[in-house]
């Protein structure tokens, strides 16, 4: 057997195994690129509270801690949001068509601080 022919095949297993590394490689870097370029974690949940007719619709959300509520105004006065247990505000004073956006870090009775009969609950899933 001529040992100059074996030179070929141990290249052969060489060039496989720097392919598989960089193949390796690359799949890591798309996986830890995608990781980031997501603004929020996909658990999260986005809700939507219309506030229309004097009213929070829905009335009440059951959601998890983190998720995201947006309310929007959709009436011709203002509204806004305050906890109901504190009385104190959650957001400004919303003129038409304006929104507000918050993350849900616990369970909330709310209300309109404007017009106290309009009452809005939140929820937590899985907690009492
Ligand atoms: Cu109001």
């Amino acid at each position: 057997m001529n040992p100059v022919n074996l030179q070929p095949v141990s290249n052969k297993i060489v060039n496989s195994r720097i392919i598989l590394w960089m193949i390796g490689i690359l799949l890591l870097t798309l996986v830890v690129k995608n990781a980031k370029s997501d603004e929020t974690p996909s658990w999260v949940t986005h809700h939507q509270v219309e506030i229309s007719g004097f009213a929070f619709i829905p009335k009440q959300l059951r959601v998890n801690v983190g998720d995201t509520i947006m309310w929007t105004n959709k009436d011709i006065v203002p509204h806004n949001i305050i906890d109901s247990t504190d009385q104190k505000n959650i957001s400004p004073d919303l003129a038409t068509g304006k929104t507000f956006t918050f993350v849900v870090k616990n369970s909330m009775l709310y209300e309109c601080g404007l017009h106290p009969s309009m009452k809005g609950k939140i929820s937590i899933i899985d907690s009492p």
